[in-house]
């Protein structure tokens, strides 16, 4: 089993690399963000609890986003391998991760950081709240508050897994293709590792 963690501020590629990743290397993708927004849609009890925290671009409850990761490790047993986008995004989450996989005999192989400017971020972000249903997208102050989050966090995360000398940084600033490229080099040269 192959288990990467796709790492990065808010609109530094993850979901958009995820889509490009997934495909190639037949993993299975676990987005938090794209979890979350699912059961805000569907009106769940908890998509109304979590609404407005992301609403207001702050990190939902550990314990939630934990719960759900969970939940979807079990209903992927034939998995060849996960990719994490969005998640962890605490010390506590990437705690939480490392016991879960550990009980089923497996581990993170590699974290992918992709590295971009903050303006950048906040260009691209808005950019998408012009086109998406993404309330989280329409207003700088909110895109602020999401970057605030991950600097007093997130960032950290990098650091638990740093540790385990797993973590490579990529430049995520250039067009897709060649982030693309960058991160299957890096993925490419852990597996002939493994
Ligand atoms: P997420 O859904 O994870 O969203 P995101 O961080 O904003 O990044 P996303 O992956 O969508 O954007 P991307 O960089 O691909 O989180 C949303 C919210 O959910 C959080 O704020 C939080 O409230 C909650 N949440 C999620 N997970 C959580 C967790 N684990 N714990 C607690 N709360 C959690 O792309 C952005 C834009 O850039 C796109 O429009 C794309 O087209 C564009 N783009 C991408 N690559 C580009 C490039 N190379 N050049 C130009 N534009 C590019």
């Amino acid at each position: 089993m192959f288990n990467l963690i796709l790492f990065g501020p808010p609109g530094s590629g993850k979901g958009t690399q995820s889509e490009k990743l997934i495909s190639k290397y037949g993993l299975k993708h676990l987005s938090t963000g794209d979890l979350l927004r699912s059961e805000i849609a569907r009106q769940t009890p908890l998509g109304l609890a979590v609404k407005s925290l992301m609403a207001r671009g702050e990190l939902v409850p550990d314990e939630i986003v934990i719960e759900m990761i969970n939940s979807a490790l079990d209903n992927n047993p034939q998995a060849n391998g996960f990719l994490f986008d969005g998640f962890p995004r605490t010390n506590a989450q990437a705690e939480a991760l490392d016991k879960l996989l550990n009980q089923k005999n497996t581990e993170i192989a590699i974290v992918l950081a992709l590295q971009v400017s903050e303006q950048e971020l906040i260009d691209r972000l808005l950019k998408r709240g012009l086109t998406s249903d993404r309330v989280d997208d329409r207003n700088e102050e909110v895109i602020s508050a999401r970057i605030a989050e991950y600097e007093k966090k997130t960032a950290a995360v990098a650091e638990h897994y740093r540790k385990y000398d797993k973590v490579k940084y990529v430049n995520g600033e250039g067009t897709i293709d060649e982030i693309f490229d960058l991160l299957c080099e890096q993925i490419d040269k852990k597996l002939k590792l493994a």
